[in-house]
């Protein structure tokens, strides 16, 4: 299987610049020499500034979101059905909805959400009215029907088919959904005193038992605060930089996994580029497990 590499340079989920330069940043730090000669690289269009017009208070900057996630179904879908693997780097987190949506069409999928955050808000629950917090809310049919029904009508995802990990700032409207949905959520704390491991296990397990295969998106704010000052909303009490990376060491192992996001990287605000180069060690991860993979499966 070759590698897609899905550059999305977009901030208008949420209010702060910077997060825009996420890919360009991951590139400064080599990240074009670990993407294997066949990948297929795309950059996904964003609108530019000058042509948002939307400034809707519930609904931050919708037409700039909305003019990248379609772009980014779109692609996302057409690499899944051309057997590539897509990694998919960011950019905030409302450009899941296009990936959520691109993936839909390929078939029924399960999601492993590494996030602070449980991105489960619509327009009416968000405190903020930032998209970045609304993916999951979008792909499961709830919310503003612009962001539902990017990639067709149909909800994309349901809930029996996410498991949260690291989950630990969630909005007050956000808990009582998790709970009448029944989302399964796996804490920091049993990462920590189970391992890693035993907790992809079981979100895997779990997931085996419903679908044939998972998508992995990866929130830089699943990681402690100290270690991502380059991430717009930071949270304490997260993943170590081993935990983050031992969650996508041992997602790469799966053959299940279809593809993979890494979002939030905000340069502007980094200090020393600590977080940038976290997210370039978590990218080498990434591409490192596959390579090996890819090279075992060959040797067979
Ligand atoms: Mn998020």
């Amino acid at each position: 299987m070759n590698w897609s590499y899905i550059e999305v340079p977009l901030r208008y989920g949420q209010g702060k610049h910077g997060v825009e330069q996420g890919p360009s940043k991951l590139r400064t730090l080599g990240l074009e020499t670990l993407l294997p000669a066949t990948t297929k690289q795309h950059t996904i269009r964003v609108l530019p500034e000058s042509e948002l017009i939307n400034s809707e208070e519930h609904l931050k900057r919708v037409d700039g979101v909305l003019y990248t996630v379609q772009e980014l179904a779109e692609v996302v879908d057409a690499e899944v059905q051309a057997k590539r693997f897509p990694l998919i780097v960011g950019g905030d987190h409302s450009m899941a909805i296009g990936t959520l949506a691109g993936l839909a069409k390929t078939g029924p999928y399960g999601v492993i959400w590494v996030d602070a955050h449980a991105d489960l808000n619509t327009g009416e629950t968000s405190p903020s009215g930032n998209i970045h917090g609304m993916p999951l809310a979008a792909a499961m049919g709830m919310g503003d029907i612009r962001l539902t029904e990017v990639g067709g009508r149909e909800p994309k995802l349901a809930p029996e088919h996410l498991v949260y990990m690291a989950l630990r700032d969630i909005d007050e409207g956000e808990i009582r959904e998790i709970n009448r949905l029944g989302i399964k959520v796996i804490t920091v704390e049993e990462i920590r005193t189970r391992g890693v491991d035993v907790m992809m296990e079981e979100a895997l397990t779990y997931l085996r038992a419903r679908v044939d295969r998972f998508y992995l998106s990866f929130d830089m704010d699943s990681l402690d605060a100290k270690l991502v000052p380059g991430t717009g909303t930071p949270v304490d009490q997260g993943l170590t930089a081993a935990e983050g990376k031992a969650i996508l060491a041992e997602a790469m192992k799966a053959d299940d996994l279809i593809a993979i996001e890494l979002v939030e990287l905000n340069p502007s605000l980094d200090h020393d580029d600590t977080t940038a180069q976290l997210a370039f060690e978590l990218c080498e991860t990434i591409l490192k497990s596959k390579e090996n993979l890819l090279l075992e499966s060959e040797t067979v």
